[in-house]
């Protein structure tokens, strides 16, 4: 039923995007950037963001949730119907990147996200002694991810560096999904 659901979603070129990570990791920042707004007033996100971002013909519906630890318990009210999850990691924190992964690992197995695309966009790497793809894939064991497509986009918020590269996988990833069911 879901996948049906997603099916018609996309053919009315419309998408359901959730974009989730640790606090200060950069999602807000994101959203304001791939909308040309200012970044340099972000506070941080304690409910919730809905953006509606035209992105190649498609109308993305990008959910930017709060990360902070005590509200991370809210984020599965946000999975239905979701078609992508857009994981953000701070590029800079190793000392949480190991809550990082088990927070990740714990979304997906959440059965509504299921057959969600899900794009990591490391992020920050305009910041000197930023994390590599090959440093998070492996903190974050991505490899051993079988049950959703997935692919590290190294990115920064601050200069707009591949946000689009990032977006385009999502859209492209979803519409060949398309094709499968
Ligand atoms: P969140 O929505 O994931 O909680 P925010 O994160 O978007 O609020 O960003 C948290 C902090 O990281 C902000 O700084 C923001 O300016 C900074 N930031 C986000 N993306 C980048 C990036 O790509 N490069 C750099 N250098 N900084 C980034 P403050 O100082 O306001 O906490």
């Amino acid at each position: 039923m879901l996948s049906i659901l997603r099916k018609a979603r996309l053919k009315d070129k419309e998408m359901r995007v959730l974009m989730l990570g640790l606090d200060s990791a950069g999602k807000t920042t994101i959203v304001k950037k791939i909308m040309n707004e200012d970044v340099n007033t972000v506070s941080p996100t304690l409910g919730f963001i809905i953006k509606t971002i035209n992105f190649r013909g498609y109308k993305l519906n990008i959910w930017d949730v709060g990360g902070q630890k005590t509200i991370r318990s809210y984020w599965r009210n946000y999975f239905e119907k979701t078609d992508a999850l857009i994981w953000v990691v701070d590029g800079t924190d190793r000392l949480r990147i190991d809550d990082c992964k088990a927070e990740l690992k714990g979304l997906l197995v959440e059965e509504r996200l299921a057959g969600a695309s899900l794009l990591v966009f490391l992020n920050k790497i305009d910041v000197n002694g930023c994390m590599s793809v090959e440093e998070v894939t492996r903190a974050l064991e991505l490899d051993r991810i079988l049950t959703h497509h997935w692919v590290v986009v190294p990115c920064s918020a601050m200069t707009g560096e591949n946000l689009e590269k990032g977006l385009d996988w999502v859209v492209q990833d979803a519409k060949d999904r398309l094709f499968l069911y």
